[in-house]
């Protein structure tokens, strides 16, 4: 191996969480220079009463540990609660086209937003404006355009009070174009678990970690993204759960973790082993991995069954509860290992062990995340999970279900109180006899659809509630290059970032408080509420000094820009809403009753409440009212062969960032440091392209379409990958994402095989 000092990398040995945790936090919290208030509030991070953590979307348990926080949830918290600051005099200083040229980092690092802005085109600058006058003309502004060509994105860590407000703010004005960050992530999920369980979401409960005795984990990375769940899963471990784990990359989390709240294991640097399997799949193999699981199941059953011995599958289930069971186990069988061998880049044997598990095992769970959902196939990926968990009854009863995990704090939530382009998901009988007025009944724009329509010049404006949409979606050099033709692009954020960097004709960047900051509104101080991954809702209040005196909540904004658009409607007291969000919990209570029954007592209860799931009690609100099993249409997710030198990319978060939100260049748990301009390949690809650690290579799109989509110096770092696959960081890999590379059905862009060219640059 070369020297990996020259090229940023050295080797990190240890497990996830330990020291090496502690010590990242203590890092951050210094270059926020938080206040000591401020890092004293690390403290009340997901305990009841305090505030929800804003990093993901993972359960919080009715009994916290003492620091129910984790590195990147303080991270997190850190970044909100920075004393640094963005003020009109930053404003002054930097032009946005000389601001276009600095990092993802430097931008966020600058500080939080302190005041209203708007661009200003003679000058290149953002100069300050008072709100009533940005509210004002952005409304004089949305009263002019068509309704249906304007873009009401959200991105999933506003609350369920104001994603409810927003959503019935965009239907009373006239559109269903309301993309959200789930149109990226588990989009898949909602529509692929809609089809064959009638449930969108996870059917199981935190608590059913306790009663799992075999997970089968497959492209998630809890190690970064969802750090609180490396507790249970140490717990699992210890208990002697088989945890049975798929992905393309060896990730610490999943194969080995210190608490850093346990002494023991602090002290004595003892690490609990996670994964008892490790399955380095092929990117987009999972559909042939699974297909091998069940073919052995299935195989496995009918020689037990003409023994006179137990049957593995659970037949009375599959009778009872199921559709087209035969279709699928005719297609199992009649798939050769030889085509699940190639596909997968796993053996039979291997399979087959895997596969002995599932067959002992009285409840298993499937964990996924992005490695299932953003594949050209990946509804077929949870198909076959679907499949995998139908065929021993594995779904409602204890221990046993899906177990999608979100990303965004609050990003199921949203889809719950409305937020979706889908008119299907939506109460709109209940929403036009509430408020007694006509919704649009016709489906919007989803985010793949928003960049068609910013590209084709059909979308007038575009208003983000949070997110950083240019940098997030695919096709980056063309959609921003079309993005300064809109007439009105609006802003609601917290921080700088690119999407402010490309104003609109009219543009506004409207800063907020974050979760974390006191609300306080006419009848006292507010608190706010999310949905975790297992459709559990909080009560969340905030106790943080607000970064500016000026800032507005998320809700008193959305208010503002709503009454400043429509005509009144005594139905809907959006001021008053603002004064009291109890209100808005009642008008949410009102519109889901049977979801949000008792709102604003159960708010608090210890652990949250629990919105309830059909498919949990096996009710299956599907087509055919029974869960269903399906036939994948192929057996690679990623929808392209590789040949000599096209690879399948997959664009993966670090340690070190939140999506666009970056916090710093080093990625502990896969040693690499000081950069994020890299590509992991694996030896035998690096000998085939004749290239060595340290080299410099292009990558470059392979749509087959005439677009030139490249990103150049990105720098070889040698991996445990499998041959074929290469791994890069997003967003600085968007460019290279066709626009049309998105998964079937769910329209979430394929970002985890995308077929590029590595260039080697001498
Ligand atoms: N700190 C932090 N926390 C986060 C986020 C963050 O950026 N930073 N983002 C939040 C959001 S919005 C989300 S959606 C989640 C994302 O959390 P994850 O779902 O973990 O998403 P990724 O990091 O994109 O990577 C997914 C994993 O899939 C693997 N993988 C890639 N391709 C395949 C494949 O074909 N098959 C299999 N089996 N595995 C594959 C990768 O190696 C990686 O380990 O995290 C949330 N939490
Ligand atoms: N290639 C590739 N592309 C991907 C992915 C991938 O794995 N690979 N993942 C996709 C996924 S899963 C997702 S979810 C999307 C994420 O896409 P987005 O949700 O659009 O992006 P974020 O980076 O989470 O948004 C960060 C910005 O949110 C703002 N913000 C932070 N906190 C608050 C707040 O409290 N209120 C408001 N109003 N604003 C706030 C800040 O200004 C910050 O700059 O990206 C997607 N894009
Ligand atoms: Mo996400």
């Amino acid at each position: 191996m070369s020297d990996r000092k020259d090229i940023g990398v050295d080797p990190y040995g240890g497990p996830a969480g330990g020291w090496g945790s502690l010590k990242s936090v203590a890092e951050i919290v210094g270059r926020e220079k938080l206040s000591p208030g401020n890092t004293a509030l690390l403290h009340k991070q997901n305990k009841p009463g305090g505030f929800m953590c804003v990093s993901c979307a993972w359960g919080k348990p009715a009994h916290p540990h003492i620091e129910e926080f984790c590195e990147n949830g303080a991270k997190a918290t850190a970044w909100e609660l920075t004393s640094l600051r963005v003020t009109p005099d930053f404003f002054r200083e930097h032009s946005v086209t000389e601001l276009r040229g600095w990092k993802d980092y430097d931008l966020e690092q600058a500080g939080r937003l302190t005041h209203p802005m708007k661009y200003d085109a003679e000058t290149d600058k953002y100069v300050a404006v008072s709100w009533a006058e940005a509210f004002a003309d952005i409304g004089a502004h949305l009263k002019r355009y068509d309704p249906k060509k304007v873009i009401a994105y959200a991105s999933g860590r506003a609350s369920l009070e104001t994603s409810y407000m927003y959503a019935l703010f965009a239907r009373m004005y006239g559109t269903q174009n309301l993309p959200d960050s789930s149109n990226m992530c588990h989009e898949t999920t909602s529509v692929a678990l809609k089809k064959a369980i009638g449930s969108p979401v996870a059917t199981i409960q935190l608590q059913d970690y306790d009663a799992c005795d075999a997970i089968f984990y497959f492209g998630q990375n809890p190690g970064s993204n969802s750090p609180r769940f490396l507790h249970p899963l140490r717990a699992c471990a210890k208990r002697g759960v088989e945890i049975i784990v798929f992905n393309p990359l060896k990730e610490r989390g999943l194969e080995r973790f210190t608490d850093p709240q346990n002494p023991v294991e602090m002290t004595t640097g003892k690490s609990t082993p996670i994964a008892t399997q490790y399955h380095q799949v092929k990117a987009g193999g999972d559909i042939a991995a699974i297909m091998g699981i069940c073919k052995w199941v299935i195989e496995a059953d009918l020689r037990a069954r003409a023994a006179g011995e137990q049957p593995i599958l659970d037949h009375d289930f599959i009778e009872q509860h199921t559709t087209r069971f035969e279709d699928f186990a005719a297609k199992a069988r009649d798939t050769s290992w030889g085509e699940i061998e190639r596909e997968s880049g796993l053996t039979r044997a291997a399979l087959t062990e895997a596969a002995k598990v599932y067959a002992r095992s009285k409840a298993m769970i499937a964990v996924y995340g992005m490695g299932l959902t953003q594949h050209r196939h990946g509804m077929d990926n949870l198909f076959m999970v679907m499949n995998l968990l139908l065929l021993r009854g594995n779904i409602g009863r204890p221990g046993a279900g899906p177990g999608p995990v979100r990303g965004h704090s609050n990003v199921q939530g949203q889809r719950t109180v409305g937020i979706s382009e889908k008119p299907e998901l939506v109460p709109l009988d209940r929403f036009a006899e509430l408020f007694e007025f006509e919704p649009p009944r016709e489906k919007g724009w989803d985010t793949v659809e928003a960049c068609e329509a910013v590209l084709s010049g059909e979308a007038q404006a575009f208003i983000g509630l949070g997110g950083n949409f240019v940098r997030a979606v695919p096709e980056t050099s063309l959609v921003e290059e079309a993005w300064p033709r809109l007439d009105l692009t609006v802003h609601i954020a917290t921080k700088l970032n690119r999407s402010h960097l490309l104003p609109g004709r009219t543009c506004y960047l409207l800063p907020c408080l974050g979760r974390i900051e006191r609300d306080d509104q006419a009848s006292g101080p507010q608190a706010v509420s999310m949905e975790d991954s297992f459709s559990t809702i909080y009560g969340s209040r905030g106790r943080a000094e607000p970064a500016s005196p000026h800032l507005l909540s998320e809700p008193a904004i959305v208010a503002a820009m709503a009454m400043a658009t429509l005509e009144p409607n005594p139905k809907v007291p959006w001021a008053e809403w603002v004064g009291d969000y109890g209100k808005v919990r009642d008008a949410i209570e009102n519109t889901y009753p049977e979801l949000f029954g008792n709102y604003n007592q159960r708010l608090w209860d210890r652990g949250g409440f629990w919105k309830g799931n059909a498919a949990a009690h096996r009710e299956w609100k599907t087509e055919s009212g029974k869960a269903e099993f399906n036939v994948p249409s192929v057996m690679n997710a990623a929808g392209f062969d590789d040949d000599g030198d096209r690879f399948r990319l997959m664009t993966l978060r670090s340690n070190d960032q939140f999506n666009t939100t970056i916090y710093g260049y080093y990625d502990r748990f896969r040693s690499i440091r000081g950069t994020r301009d890299i590509v992991m390949m694996c030896r035998a690809d690096q000998e085939r392209m004749g290239v060595k650690e340290g080299d410099k290579v292009a990558l470059v799109g392979d749509a087959g379409d005439d677009v030139v989509r490249r990103v150049e110096g990105l720098t070889v770092i040698d991996y445990d990958i499998p041959p074929g696959c290469i791994g890069m960081y997003y967003p600085e890999s968007n460019v290279l994402i066709a626009l049309s590379h998105y998964a079937l059905d769910s329209m979430v862009p394929a970002a985890k095989s995308v077929p590029v060219r590595v260039e080697v640059m001498r």
